[in-house]
């Protein structure tokens, strides 16, 4: 059977080529050209654990190949970016628009299934968006005789850094827009996924994705106004958050600087945009978890202003430990803000870039090696737990001044 994936970023690249080394005929559509030119050459675009070598094979035995124009095909997936705008409402545009790009191709007995993160609701609305485009054809959902197209959310949930062993290793939720539509996509997703594939409806499907990551964000969220409380009554929040997590039934997650990705910190406002009056406790959760950047400038700034010779380093960069990312990240963010007030103070270190985002441009600040900066640096400031940061004798910060915002050498 042929697949059509439409979206080839971090979820639909690993995602077509797993599909593509399963045995599918795999076609990648995106709007950019470079996106398609890169695939085509069997190289890849983004950055993520073996994708190089699976992409490089899939499209070298003509597996996988990407286009910008779609074509017919048996099962279509949606996987775009679904952002919130300034008010924090979704933005399922891209969704819609890739509806309506691939419904003039569409023939009977197609699968359409929805990976994006969305907001409740949205594989009902591509079903509007078809039915009006193809008044032809029975779409899922939208009458009630047998449909022709069938329609289904399946949510990704991998950790970037390990998205190709999780695609295959995790459970999934398979939502239909009927049952019929689940069993469809179910009978896809078995193909390439050894985790369980479970049935539901599209819109608890939808809920559930959101759920996890606002559940997540809440304890994250809970860890982190620990360490407010801590900080404020003289307790070290790693040693009360290890003792407490001695308890059979607790599970305390870390404080940090803040969270990042475009994951947590995004999903659960579709909850709250969903039901805003029921929905305290998830938009308290993002209001705590902002709120920590600014803590830790805070916190900087009153260490930076009472030693004025002090030469400064910021410890990592990226949105959380071992990954390139720095999307949404308040590390890159507290970063950002010292090295635009403090400047040539500040050093940078970050082994995951070669060279400081354009955040640090005119800011004077230096992008340093490790060893250099805890050697000409008085005050360190640590925002990410980097593997390489552990390796750290705790002996060299003798005499400085430590602002340890992921309890790296404190943890017990
Ligand atoms: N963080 C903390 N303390 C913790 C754990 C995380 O401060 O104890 C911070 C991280 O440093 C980072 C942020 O939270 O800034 C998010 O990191 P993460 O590792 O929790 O999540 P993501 O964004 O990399 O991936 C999440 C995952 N969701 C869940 O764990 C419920 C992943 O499985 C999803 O597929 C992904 O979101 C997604 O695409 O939705």
């Amino acid at each position: 059977p042929h697949v059509t994936m439409v979206g080839l970023g971090y979820i639909g690249l690993p995602t077509a080529a797993v599909m593509a080394r399963a045995g599918f005929t795999v076609l990648g559509l995106d709007v950019k050209q470079h996106v398609v030119d890169t695939i085509n050459e069997g190289r890849i675009h983004i950055e993520e654990h073996d994708l190089d070598i699976l992409v490089h094979d899939m499209v070298a035995c003509g597996r996988l190949s990407a286009a910008i124009h779609p074509q017919s095909s048996d099962i279509f997936v949606i996987a775009v970016p679904t952002p919130v705008r300034e008010n924090n409402a979704p933005d399922i545009s891209c969704v819609l628009q890739a509806a309506k790009w691939i419904a003039p191709v569409l023939q009977k007995g197609n699968v359409i299934i929805l990976e994006s993160t969305s907001p409740i609701g949205t594989t009902a609305n591509i079903g509007q968006v078809l039915a009006e485009m193809r008044p032809d054809l029975n779409i899922a959902g939208q009458s009630e005789s047998p449909c022709d197209i069938h329609l289904a959310y399946c949510p990704e949930r991998v950790l970037p850094g390990q998205i190709i062993a999780e695609l295959v290793s995790n459970d999934r939720s398979i939502g239909g827009m009927t049952p019929h539509c689940a069993a469809k996509a179910r009978e896809f997703y078995e193909t390439f996924v050894e985790g369980e594939c479970v049935e539901t409806t599209a819109a608890t499907a939808e809920m559930v994705k959101l759920v996890e990551n606002a559940s997540r964000d809440v304890s994250i969220a809970f860890a982190n106004e620990l360490s407010l409380i801590a900080d404020h009554v003289g307790t070290d929040v790693w040693e009360v958050i290890s003792l407490a997590n001695r308890h059979p039934r607790v599970n305390i997650l870390q404080p940090g600087p803040g969270v990042g990705g475009h994951c947590i910190a995004v999903d659960p406002w579709f909850l709250v945009h969903s039901a805003p009056e029921q929905t305290p406790l998830i938009a308290t959760a993002r209001g705590v978890n902002d709120g920590k950047p600014g803590y830790v400038i805070a916190q900087a700034e009153k260490l930076i202003t009472a030693n004025p010779d002090a030469k400064i380093a910021c410890l990592g960069l990226s949105f959380k430990a071992n990954i390139d990312d720095f999307r949404e990240s308040p590390a890159l963010h507290i970063a950002a803000e010292l090295a635009k007030k403090y400047g040539e103070r500040v050093q940078i270190v970050e082994p995951y870039c070669t060279s400081l985002p354009p955040q640090f441009d005119r800011s004077g600040a230096v992008h340093m090696e490790l060893e250099s900066a805890l050697n000409q640096c008085d005050i360190i400031i640590v925002l990410v737990d980097h593997n390489r940061f552990k390796k750290v004798d705790p002996s060299q910060f003798d005499g400085k001044m430590l602002l340890d915002t992921r309890g790296l050498y404190r943890r017990t």
